[in-house]
C-alpha cells in the first residue's frame, strides 16, 4: 500500500518536470530587411514547443498576401537585406534543400507562411523534425517573397527569392 503510494508519487514528480521543461516558448521580433540595419516591425513570431516539434505562431501584419518560403538561416543577423543571415541552417552539411518534412535537407527548411489578402499572418505552421528551441537558437528566421516547392528544382533553395522579413531567434 504505502509503496502504491510512493510510486505515484514519484509518477506525478516526474511528470510535473517533463511537463515545465520540454514546453518552452520564445517570441521573435520580425522587421522588414533594410540595405543598412534593421527595417520598421511587421509584428512577431511565437515559437512554441510541443510533442509534435516546433510549432511557430505569426502575428504578422503588412506583408504581400500569398505564399510565403519560411526558415532559419545560419547567422544571427538581419542586415544587408537578410543577407547577413547567411544560408539556411544545415548543421549536418547536406547541401540540399528538401522542405520541412524530409530528413535528409536542410535541418532549417520550414513550412510556408500563408498572408491573407489584409496582409495579416496569423495561422501556425508546425515543423515536426525540431524538438526544442535550444536547436535552432541564436540564428535568424527568414520569411522570403515567394512560396517554397520544398526542392533544389526548378529552383535553388525553394524559388522563394528576395529576404522580406526577419528576426533573431534569442
Ligand atoms: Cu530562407
Ligand atoms: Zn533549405
Amino acid at each position: 500500500m504505502l509503496n502504491l503510494k510512493f510510486r505515484k508519487l514519484i509518477g506525478a514528480v516526474i511528470w510535473l518536470a517533463s511537463a515545465s521543461s520540454v514546453l518552452a516558448e520564445t517570441t521573435v521580433s520580425m522587421n522588414m530587411t533594410i540595405e543598412s540595419g534593421v527595417g520598421q516591425s511587421v509584428g512577431t513570431l511565437l515559437i512554441s514547443e510541443t510533442p509534435y516539434g516546433l510549432l511557430f505562431t505569426p502575428n504578422l501584419h503588412g506583408l504581400t498576401a500569398g505564399a510565403h518560403g519560411l526558415h532559419v538561416h545560419q547567422n544571427p543577423s538581419c542586415e544587408k537585406n537578410g543577407m547577413a543571415a547567411g544560408g539556411h541552417f544545415d548543421p549536418q552539411n547536406s547541401g540540399s534543400h528538401l522542405g520541412p518534412y524530409n530528413d535528409k535537407g536542410h535541418f532549417g527548411d520550414l513550412p510556408i507562411v500563408t498572408v491573407n489578402a489584409d496582409g495579416t499572418a496569423t495561422t501556425p505552421v508546425l515543423a515536426p523534425r525540431i524538438r526544442h528551441i535550444t536547436e535552432i537558437n541564436n540564428l535568424a528566421i527568414m520569411i522570403h517573397n515567394g512560396g517554397d516547392t520544398y526542392s533544389d528544382v526548378p529552383n535553388k533553395l525553394g524559388g522563394g527569392g528576395a529576404r522580406m522579413v526577419c528576426g533573431v531567434i534569442q
